[in-house]
């Protein structure tokens, strides 16, 4: 399935590119597209594999806040 979601906190495209890096590691993440300008990542992900919930908290294990109810 593929998600958006909307993060802050980042400053900066070594940010984006620290957050991309991070979930295209993650086991069942197919692709992860992050947007510094939109504050986003657009992830493709295998959910049999790996959960939003994983996702969003591998977000926020390195230091960025995922926001809910855009
Ligand atoms: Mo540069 Mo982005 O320190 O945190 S990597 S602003």
């Amino acid at each position: 399935m593929k998600v958006k979601i909307k993060i802050s906190g980042m400053r900066c495209a070594t940010c984006a590119n620290s957050i991309e890096k991070v979930l295209n590691k993650m086991e069942g993440v197919d692709k992860a597209v992050v947007n510094l300008l939109d504050e986003s990542a657009t992830v493709e992900f295998n959910p049999e594999k790996v959960s939003l919930e994983d996702i969003e908290n591998k977000i926020e294990s390195i230091g960025f806040k995922v926001v809910k109810n855009r």
